[in-house]
């Protein structure tokens, strides 16, 4: 498949493992702001119902079949319950659906990896959002890091879902942190090289998540549907789901995989 970013009218880009996959038309956006996430997708969920996490708890918003695992994550995936308020929820909701809502969900994708779901980017906020989204990004991101000016923003409905992927390292920075607003889920981060190996990570209404490191490169993330939306045996009710999502500048001197033909592949 011949892909030429110069001609990309969106944003976001899943790729099958070995081509792109999706193209949203949603916006015509600068090239430089796209986020290509290379989905690594597999039979993993329905492979994985079957196993009941175990409770090696680490910490109350982490739970895993794996306790090495679990150890080998937790410094690289983080939660902060109620980094925002309601009021705070309220006033980024106000803005982000008068434009969302004139976007249909798109309900299924050829490659299946994303249900149920509208998207957009925003670099211009309000005042009062914009501090919300600094403040997102002066706690996720090390001083001297340069975040991606576009915040990403997903809508899923209430029956969607986000099938596991690894978001590309071509145009995504080391770190990625995400406020829920309207509901709570479960977000797995499977064993990018045996997907039967997870951690489940509860992402409360109005916390942000913030993945880097070995969550970010080695685990593939997703985000459970109704049936699966269990954390510790406990149902965690989905119902519509806006993630505002920053990302930082990918650092092309410290990739070398940047320098070959394979960052697709993994
Ligand atoms: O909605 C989220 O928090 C996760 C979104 C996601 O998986 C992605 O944009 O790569």
């Amino acid at each position: 498949m011949v892909f030429n970013h110069q001609l990309i009218p969106s944003y976001l880009m899943f790729n099958t493992c070995n081509a792109f996959a999706r193209v949203l038309p949603l916006k015509t956006l600068p090239v430089k702001t796209v986020c290509n996430v290379l989905r690594c997708l597999s039979n993993a969920t329905s492979n994985r119902d079957q196993l009941s996490v175990t409770t090696n708890v680490y910490t109350s918003y982490l739970d895993s079949n794996s306790q090495q695992t679990l150890d080998l994550i937790k410094d690289s995936f983080k939660v902060i319950d109620d980094f925002v308020t309601e009021d705070e929820e309220q006033s980024l909701f106000k803005e982000i659906e008068p434009y969302v809502k004139r976007l249909r969900y798109e309900t299924s994708h050829w490659d299946d990896a994303i249900h149920e779901y509208r998207e957009t980017e925003r670099s211009k906020w309000t005042q009062e959002n914009q501090r919300i989204i600094d403040r997102v990004r002066n706690t996720a991101f090390p001083a001297g890091v340069a975040p991606i000016r576009s915040v990403h923003v997903l809508d899923l409905a209430k029956t969607g879902v986000i099938k596991a992927h690894v978001d590309a390292v071509r145009f995504c920075g080391d770190t990625i942190a995400g406020i829920s607003l309207l509901s709570s889920s479960v977000m797995r981060l499977a064993d990018e090289t045996d997907n039967t190996v997870f951690v489940d990570a509860l992402i409360k209404r109005r916390s942000l998540y913030i993945m880097s490191g070995i969550a970010r490169y080695k685990f593939t993330h997703e985000i459970l549907g109704q049936q699966m939306s269990v954390f510790k045996g406990q149902a965690i009710p989905r119902d519509r789901r806006i993630s505002v999502i920053c990302r930082n500048q990918p650092d092309y001197s410290q990739r070398e995989d940047m320098n070959d033909n394979n960052y697709q592949i993994r």
